[in-house]
């Protein structure tokens, strides 16, 4: 699906300048070929090289507006990407059927079948550092600070934890910047359980230190803890703190009826409403919060300290 060779005929394209003398043109026919596939071949090897040491396409200086590179499939099957604008790992999610939805509450009923086409989703939360980057590129003010008791300038000082006190409407314009979206609430809860119905992301057990980050759980953290600290917690398609660690905004505006009404193809949330889906739980939930299926609902201009939010693409 994804055409690395965008990549390869961008980064090529620039620096090629091979001339070729008309005399000696079917001499010379060989040889130009032969040097452009090795330069194809050592660009193609050096830019996924990079992206795996950490290093960005754009340190190479290619300019990132291609979209996404070829990570790799990760540990759990699914093809992981490079999202260029903001520099993140994306997860490729197939199109297929899951089960949304559970008993145990009102607003999670009735379960049903819902079928999705192909997505990307980040595979972490949004951090402070690659919110930091969007505020600094576009002026935007930084988020006040949460005042978690003994983490000062929380912005700032912890780069690799996930952003929080942002609005929907906050992480929506993010999302506009780096050109992504929301997930919508289906897509989230399709990345975050996969297709067997599971609680949670790693299946039916109940959450422990090793799994997430909640509240009164032996996990080392009183708040937010820093992004994939939990791979014992992954979800089925390799996404990491889908349950804890922070809230996270999707698309859909909420409505407790939604799923009786809903299509089953690609439900988009209900055309208009007062409050916006937060999924996932946070540092400050429960188990019950942390589930897969549970839905709650806040006004999208309310910033709170356990609520942040991971972006969404369609190739
Ligand atoms: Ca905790
Ligand atoms: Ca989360």
């Amino acid at each position: 699906m994804i055409r690395v060779s965008t990549v390869v005929r961008f980064v090529l394209a620039p620096g090629s300048g091979v001339s070729r003398p008309k005399s000696r043109r079917s001499t010379l026919r060989p040889q130009v070929a032969l040097l452009f596939f090795l330069l194809v071949l050592s660009a193609l090897l050096l830019l996924v090289l990079s992206c795996k040491d950490g290093l960005r396409p754009e340190d190479l200086g290619v300019v990132p507006d291609i979209g996404y590179v070829l990570l790799g499939t990760n540990a759990q099957g699914y093809d992981e990407y490079l999202w260029l604008a903001d520099s993140a790992v994306m997860i490729e999610i197939p199109a297929g059927w899951f089960t949304r939805g559970s008993n145990d509450d009102r607003d999670e009923q009735p379960v049903r079948e819902i079928y999705l086409d192909e997505f990307l989703l980040d595979k972490y939360e949004v951090t402070n550092r690659r919110y930091k980057k969007y505020c600094d590129a576009t002026g935007t003010a930084y988020p006040p600070d949460p005042s978690f008791p003994g983490m000062p300038n929380y912005f700032t000082s912890y780069p690799d934890y996930p952003v929080v006190m942002v609005s929907w409407n906050d992480a929506k314009a993010y999302c506009d910047w780096a050109d992504k979206r929301f997930p919508t609430e289906a897509e989230w809860e399709r990345a975050a359980r996969g297709t067997d119905e599971r609680e949670f992301p790693w299946g039916n057990s109940q959450p422990d230190g090793t799994r997430c980050n909640i509240w009164e759980n032996d996990d080392g953290y009183d708040y937010t803890s820093p992004v994939g600290n939990y791979p014992a917690g992954v979800s089925p398609c390799g996404g990491l703190d889908m349950a804890g660690n922070v809230w996270e905004w999707v698309n859909d505006w909420y409505a407790a009826d939604y799923y009786g009404q809903s299509p089953a193809h690609n439900p988009p949330g209900p055309s208009s409403g007062s409050r916006r889906v937060v999924r996932g739980g946070s540092w400050g939930s429960n188990a019950w919060d942390a589930r897969c299926a549970r839905r709650c609902g806040y006004v999208p201009s309310f910033r709170g300290w356990s609520f942040g939010f991971r972006c969404s693409a369609r190739p």
